[in-house]
């Protein structure tokens, strides 16, 4: 069964989004996600350059094979342009076994480990009022657990909160507070950042949610990256009395030792990976237990066949997957996400932002989302379709993520 035809889809039904799409010579055709939010072309260049005419005539079965080829055979390894692309070839190809098989995906990946999978979704906030109505608006919805992101005095916007300004209507009626990060144009919008007004404001607005909701919800808070690691250990000591599901990205992790500091002075569970994309992005992590939750997606580590292997290791350290689910993940990585959180031993939650319907629109995902739990589809292959009339309707707008300055000026962590 060769590969016969690999086509890279880039559409805009409300965001970016990069698909391949890769057809076998007996009409099996299978997808990937290679969507990386505001470098998209990047990756859709990488693949439609340099990948696509090495995979015309190649064997669609030889999954492990031809994802070495790719990632030993690049030479210049890893890296989030090349991962991603790694990862729409493996997943198109998975979606192809399973069709041929005719079994949905998380059958192939060993069967179901669960009934499904306990996802949160993004609650947000400028203050109080608006974040706990965000909450109410989430839990109405069927969540069971909810991120919190808050509004800082003193700073015009911050990370994870929307603004009322884009409320919109969702497939049910009901009202939708997405925060879309990438804001389309030719450059990124300028934020500003100041930590010890975050540090101050955080652990009230943590006291108030908990006082507001109880005890049981798991609650979790992304820092996204913006703390020196004795900040965000004092963060994560403070944050103790409310008992989070976890905290997520609290300090950049490239450098992983980092994380010791913080360890050795909070036992609020640690969540990193989401800009990881490699296994070894996590040595020092698993190896020193430093962190609980593993956060990479199918879409930017390497696809099924890598992250797999990244849950298999995290398993021996009893850390959990914790996947990035956000609206620049498609529903095609978001699938391959269900299918492989549906089988893997250590699932610990899923990320999940909810796709805008025109994005449904194009993807006409099957997997589904009930009591707050998402259930992969029983359709063969990984049960997302493309619609190519829809595709060519949206096309690409430029859009970037923004970046940060501290108050004087000084490039910061987004
Ligand atoms: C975030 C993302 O969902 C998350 O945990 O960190 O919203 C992230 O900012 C975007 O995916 C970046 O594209
Ligand atoms: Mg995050």
């Amino acid at each position: 069964m060769q590969i016969s035809t690999a086509e890279v889809l880039v559409s805009s039904p409300g965001r970016n989004f990069v698909t391949l799409r890769l057809t076998t010579d007996d009409g099996f055709a299978g997808l990937g996600d290679a969507t990386l939010n505001g470098r998209e072309l990047a990756v859709a260049a990488y693949l439609s350059e340099h990948v696509a005419p090495l995979l015309i005539g190649r064997d669609a079965h030889l999954i492990e094979d031809t994802w070495q080829y790719l990632y030993r055979g690049a030479y210049w390894r890893r890296g989030p342009v090349t991962m991603a692309a790694i990862a729409a070839v493996d997943t198109a190809l998975w979606d192809i076994k399973a069709k041929v098989a005719d079994l949905p995906l998380y059958q192939l990946l060993g069967g179901a480990s669960r009934s499904g999978l306990l996802v949160y979704g993004h609650a947000s906030g400028k203050d109080l009022p608006d974040l706990f109505d965000s909450i109410r608006e989430h839990l109405a919805q069927g969540y069971r657990a909810i991120r919190v992101q808050t509004g800082v005095p003193g700073l015009h916007s911050v990370y994870g909160v929307a603004s009322s300004a884009n409320a919109s209507v969702g497939e049910g009626g009901e009202r939708r507070y997405d925060y879309e990060p990438a804001r389309a144009g030719a450059i990124p919008v300028e934020e500003t950042w100041d930590t010890r007004a975050y540090l101050r404001h955080v652990p009230a607005v943590l006291e108030a949610v908990r006082g507001e909701f109880g005890p049981q919800l798991p609650l979790l808070h992304d820092v996204h990256h913006r703390l020196t690691p004795i900040q965000a250990a004092k963060l994560g000591k403070s944050l103790e009395p409310y008992d989070l599901f976890w905290l997520e990205d609290v300090t950049p992790a490239e450098n992983q030792s980092a994380l010791r500091l913080v360890r050795q002075h909070t036992t609020t569970p640690l969540a990193i990976g989401e800009v990881f994309n490699t296994i070894w992005d996590y040595r020092e992590l698993f190896e020193e237990q430093l962190i609980d939750y593993a956060r990479s997606a199918v879409s930017h580590a390497g696809g099924i066949t890598a992250l797999r292997r990244i849950f298999d290791y995290a398993a021996i350290y009893q850390i959990k997957s914790g996947v990035h689910g956000p609206t620049d993940v498609s529903p095609v990585g978001l699938a391959a996400a269900i299918h492989l959180g549906t089988a893997i031993p250590n699932f610990g939650i899923q990320e999940y932002m909810r796709h805008s319907p025109a994005t449904h629109e194009l993807f006409r995902p099957s997997y589904t989302f009930a009591d707050g739990m998402l259930a992969p589809s029983e359709a063969p292959g990984l049960g997302v379709d493309y619609d190519d009339a829809v595709g060519q309707a949206h096309p690409y707008r430029a859009a970037y993520l923004p970046v940060n300055r501290l108050l004087d000026g000084t490039m910061h962590d987004w």
